[in-house]
Formats: structure tokens, sequence, C-alpha cells
């Protein structure tokens, strides 16, 4: 009777051990699976950056327009060549936002010229004649700027230059963003390597950091995750992708809200992919809020 005890107890206890090494196996597995998910993830970017990056190339030389160029205050722009992707975010993604569904094609008819940075409170002093940021810094993005800030800073530089600046619409911000990519990031699906481009809630102790830091995307655009969040050009309807043209969309005609993208220090990992879209009311400034600055093509040729 006894010895039958001593026996049940120590199949009993065999089967627990058993299952927990299973399980420890099954977690294993997955976090190999996991891992081997990222990397091909991270690869794909890889290959689609450099694509993008050749489609820049291209288009530069036939165009006969410079990759990158300068205004009178030292502002610099990267071309952005026309063409078509993806908007929003897969439905393979399952922990997207419903915001950035459902995703859909999205073409980009014109090349455009986007700031490599946001916009820094020593750009903004130039052309403002103030800087109302939060977190001082010459070289820091301007932050605590409204819509109409941002909007009027975009009108006074085109008056000094003598060409048009203006803020990005959602999808161009978004096509600049993503350079090619298709993944969650501009470099693959891994939070954990969002440190190496971005400023967001984990690494930015809780403030802005000068522009340029961090690494760039294939077009050369710098904190596009994270850093401040961007003001874009359109209003913002969270259903707005239902009914979004598929040219140049513009954004609904009016809402109560702009958009801005990216994500901000004051954000977590998750917050700072490229498809997360942000609708704010454009009156508030707030430290987690600036922008960066969009001029056509044709304003801005060299020999203009
Ligand atoms: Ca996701
Ligand atoms: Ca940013």
């Amino acid at each position: 009777m006894k010895s039958q005890y001593v026996r049940f107890l120590l199949v009993s206890f065999l089967l627990v051990c058993g299952m927990i090494g299973c399980g420890e196996k099954n977690a294993a597995i997955e976090e190999g699976a996991q891992k081997a998910a990222m990397e091909e993830a991270a690869q794909k970017a890889a290959k689609e950056a450099t694509a993008a990056q050749e489609e820049q190339e291209r288009c530069s030389q036939s165009l006969r327009t410079p990759i990158e160029v300068a205004n009178s205050i030292e502002m610099k722009f990267r071309l952005i060549p026309a063409g078509e992707f993806m908007m929003g975010s897969p439905e393979s993604d399952d922990d997207a936002a419903s915001v950035s569904r459902p995703q859909h094609k999205v073409r980009i008819t014109k090349p455009f010229y986007l700031g490599v940075y946001e916009v820094t409170q020593a750009e903004y002093e130039k052309v403002m004649g103030e800087n109302p940021s939060k977190f001082k810094g010459a070289t820091n993005p301007v932050e605590r700027v409204s819509w109409d800030d941002a909007v009027e800073f975009c009108k006074r530089l085109s008056t000094k230059e003598g060409k048009t600046y203006r803020l990005p619409t959602e999808a161009e911000w978004e096509y600049a963003c993503r350079a090619g990519t298709t993944t969650e990031y501009t470099f693959g699906d891994d939070p954990a390597s969002l440190v190496e481009y971005a400023w967001d809630e984990g690494n930015s102790d809780g403030k802005t950091h000068a522009v340029g830091e961090k690494k760039p995307n294939a077009w050369g655009l710098y904190d596009m995750h994270g850093n401040v969040c961007e003001w874009c050009a359109d209003w913002y309807a969270p259903d707005y992708y239902a009914v979004s043209p598929t040219d140049d969309p513009p954004g609904p005609q009016t809402a109560s809200h702009r958009v801005g993208r990216g994500g901000s220090w004051y954000d977590t990992a998750g917050n700072c992919v490229s498809s997360l879209r942000f609708g704010f009311v454009p009156s508030p400034r707030s430290a987690n809020l600036g922008f960066r600055v969009a001029a056509d093509l044709s304003d801005t040729k060299p020999d203009d």
C-alpha cells in the first residue's frame, strides 16, 4: 500500500516535471520563431530600402535635380521620388490600430523635397523671431507649436526664400517615412531595434534630443520615428482610409482635428510605427508636437 502511494507520488512528480519541461520547450520554440520572424522582417526591410535608395538616385539623375538641397537658412531637404505604396497597416498586423486600416494603395504622382530633419529651434527663431519650445536647444526640434504656427512658419519661409514651402500631406509623410519599406518600422518589425533610429519613451529621458543623432531612413530622413510627433497638412478623420482616393490623397475636406505622425519622445515604441495616425486639435501647443517642411520640386530646382 505504502509503496503504491510512493509510486503514485513519483509518477505524479515526473508528470509535472514533464509538463514544466514541455512548457519551457514550447516557450523556447515560440521565442525562436519570433526571433526568426524579426530577422526575416529586417532583411526584407533592408532589401526594400536598397531598392528605394536606387529609385531616389534614378529620379535625381533623370530630373537633373540633386538628391539633397539646402535653402538660405541651411535647412536641408531630400528628394522624394514619385511612386506607389501601400498606406496603413496590413490585416496580418493583428495589433495595429483600427485608424490605420484598411491598408490601401496610394500613388504619390509628383516628386517633392522633404526636410531631412524636424524644424529646429534655431530655424524657427530665424523665421518667426521666437522660440516657444519647452526643451531648449538650438538644434533640438521646435515644439509647443500649434498647427497654425507650423503653417505660418511655412508661409513666412516661402516669402523669405521666394519658393513654396508647406507641410507634407499625411500620405506624403507615410510614403517618405517608409522609404520603400513595408514593415512596421523603416528597419523591420522589431521594437528592440528602435533605439538605433529614434528617441521614444524608452530612451528619451523624458525630453526631445538634437535632430539627426540617430540613424536615417533609406531616403536620408532623420527622426521620422519619435523625437517630436509631426504636424501634417491634412484634417484628421479616423475612417478616412475607407474613402481615400488613390492619387495624392488630400485628407478630408474638414474635421475638428489635424494629423500628427511618427510618435514622439513621450510615446511607446508601438506608437512610433510608420503607419500610426494621430489626431490633434490644431490650436494647443504641446511639447511633443513639432513639424518638418516639404517643398515642391519645380520651386526648388537649383537653376530656378
Ligand atoms: Ca504590430
Ligand atoms: Ca519625428
